[in-house]
């Protein structure tokens, strides 16, 4: 099968970092096949960056109509619910599949995450996913997420801190990273934590596989029906519904 997993940001190391992880998990027959928004911003922090990054996600996803499954691999999962209605194909989010890779595993976790204003994004998600019970916490380091690209120890240092902190004061039994630059760390932290660390990468990945495997697909019976079609206006023209992707987007 073959697994999109589509950066909505335009930051290609971070996609890079991303095919690594999801590649090293993989089952032997999933080609992970790892893009870089072309357009949009090139971190995501902010209601507005997420609000711009969903045309960048679109068009990848429509440049490549026939994916088995596509991931979106940013921990706001930005237009997760837009791309749903675009493909019959699983759609996953990296911060849904995290959360809920969590629940199976601990009764409880706590999101460890960049900027304090991407924290309250993310206590949304919470909300919007029925996790309150679960999530004990979501924590901020207070970088901005291109700094996590800054080779060397200081950010492995600041993140294992502030999971150290979590489990001390919040009690929690795992820990979610809460940024797709965050991937890669799970050998560091896990090393160090006495907790599962889950990277939504590798959750949303291995989650994709397995309802691919499963020969499941996104309903098409309510909301997340096909866009109805309808001309859309000014430079937004181009991107009015006409169905499915081209291509069937993943049922046959
Ligand atoms: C993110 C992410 O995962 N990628 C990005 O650009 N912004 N979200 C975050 N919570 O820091």
């Amino acid at each position: 099968m073959r697994i999109k997993l589509i950066n909505p940001n335009s930051t290609a190391s971070m996609t890079a970092s991303m095919a690594q992880a999801a590649r090293q998990v993989a089952a032997s027959g999933t080609e992970i096949d790892a893009v870089t928004s072309v357009s949009g911003p090139v971190s995501i922090e902010g209601h507005y960056d997420e609000a711009i990054s969903v045309i960048g996600l679109i068009d990848a996803m429509r440049a490549d109509p026939d994916a088995d499954a596509y991931v979106v691999a940013c921990f706001g999962d930005p237009g997760l619910l837009a791309a749903r209605e675009l493909t019959h194909a699983p759609v996953v989010g990296i911060a849904e599949a995290a959360m809920h890779a969590a629940t199976f595993l601990s009764t409880s976790f706590s999101i460890v995450t960049t900027l304090d204003r991407t924290r309250i994004i993310a206590e949304a998600l919470v909300r919007n996913y029925g996790m309150r019970d679960a999530c004990r916490r979501v924590r901020a380091i207070d970088l901005p997420v291109l700094d996590l690209e800054t080779p060397g120890d200081r950010v492995h240092e600041i993140i294992l801190a502030e999971s150290l902190r979590a489990l001390e004061e919040d009690r929690c039994g795992a820990i979610v990273l809460g940024c797709a630059g965050m991937t890669g760390l799970v050998d560091y932290l896990g090393a160090r934590l006495p907790v599962p660390v889950i990277d939504g990468v590798v959750a949303a990945v291995k989650f994709a596989e397995a309802l691919v495997g499963a020969r499941l697909f996104t309903s098409k019976h309510g909301d997340l029906a096909f866009p109805l079609p309808k001309p859309y206006a000014g430079a937004m023209a181009g991107y009015a519904p006409s169905g499915a992707l081209a291509g069937g987007g993943g049922k046959q």
